[in-house]
């Protein structure tokens, strides 16, 4: 009895050190509407970016931090790469690239439902100049015909030019291929400490995050060009008495006629984003929401730099 214990306290697993703490950056890259956002939510376990089946939703770079005994992961939410023309689609480029400049690892999202077309090949091609380590998400696995997994795998392990690749869905969230995911990533980050505390799950402050779900609801119900001229900016976020949270806020569209749209007959429109993106922000808070909002035109903003800038670069 005795023997055995004795054998036990030397066996080597109770001898080697624990593995090293890590820590690091990764980029989450891939074309628009693969399911970036809604993976990053997903794996940081709290609604950090918000998410639209209209591709472009993503403007800025998200931080969401996930914490664990073993590493702390800081995911880089971006927007999906694609070729930009307008100040914005320029400005959401540069978010990208810096993101991908600053980060220890890629993490590449494909939708692997589909065959890799022409832009999978574009991204993987900037992707692969990269000399960070890269893992790739075969994202929304839950519509790949079973059939056409190998298949579908092989082409965009051949994309990437490695098979670091783990099939995974944002939406039938099967725990175990997250965890193998974080796995992969942790493998590969550098050993270091917490950067930041282990409660902080995002990189935005909460009036920041109000803004985004009221942008969420205009994405929700407004169609074609309109959602997408769509800005929101929070000019008043204060705690008023009984446990309110008083928001108010500006949303911009680019034209007269947009405006209208979104204020909808009777004000019905307006009326719908508002109640629903109350709920949002009330559900983030935990408790009462006011919210105020404002409607205004500022003309064809995503063509200029200087208002792209006013009203994305200047929300942090
Ligand atoms: N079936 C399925 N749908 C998904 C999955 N992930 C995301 N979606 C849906 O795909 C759409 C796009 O999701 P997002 O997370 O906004 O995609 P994104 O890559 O962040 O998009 P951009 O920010 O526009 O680049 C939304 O309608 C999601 O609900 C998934 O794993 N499976
Ligand atoms: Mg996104």
């Amino acid at each position: 009895m005795s023997e055995q214990s004795d054998r036990i306290e030397q066996s080597p697993e109770r001898l080697t050190p624990p593995n090293p703490h890590r820590s690091g950056y990764v980029a989450v890259v891939g074309k628009p509407n693969v399911g970036k956002s809604t993976l990053v939510n997903a794996l940081v376990g709290h609604k950090v970016a918000i998410v639209s089946p209209k591709p472009q939703t993503t403007r800025r770079r998200i931080m969401g931090i996930l914490t664990r005994d073993d590493a702390q992961i800081i995911f880089v939410d971006t927007p999906g790469i694609h070729e930009p023309r307008s100040a914005l689609n320029k400005f959401m480029m540069r978010e990208v690239e810096n993101a991908l400049g600053d980060c220890d690892a890629i993490l590449f999202v494909v939708d692997a439902s589909a065959r890799p077309d022409d832009n999978d090949q574009r991204v993987a091609e900037r992707i692969r100049t990269m000399a960070q380590p890269k893992v790739m998400a075969l994202n929304k696995a839950d519509l790949m015909d079973p059939q056409e997994v190998i298949p579908l795998t092989e082409s965009y392990q051949q994309i990437l030019g490695s098979e670091n690749t783990m099939l995974t869905s944002g939406v039938q969230v099967r725990v175990e291929n997250l965890n193998e995911l974080i796995a992969m990533l942790v493998a590969v980050l550098p050993e270091g400490p917490e950067l930041y505390p282990p409660e902080q799950y995002t990189d935005q402050p909460e009036k920041v995050l109000a803004a985004e779900l009221i942008r969420e609801q205009a994405l929700r119900f407004l169609e074609q060009e309109v959602p997408h001229a769509v800005a929101v900016s929070v000019d008043e976020y204060a705690q008023r008495p009984n446990n309110i949270t008083f928001v108010s806020a500006t949303i911009f569209v680019e034209r007269d006629s947009q405006k209208g749209i979104l204020i909808g007959r009777n004000g019905g429109m307006l009326k719908r984003i508002g109640m629903e993106a109350r709920r949002e922000i009330e559900q983030m808070l935990g408790h009462k929401v006011y919210l105020e909002l404002w409607v205004k035109v500022r003309e064809s903003w995503r063509r200029d730099e200087e208002a792209v800038n006013d009203l994305l670069g200047k929300q942090l």
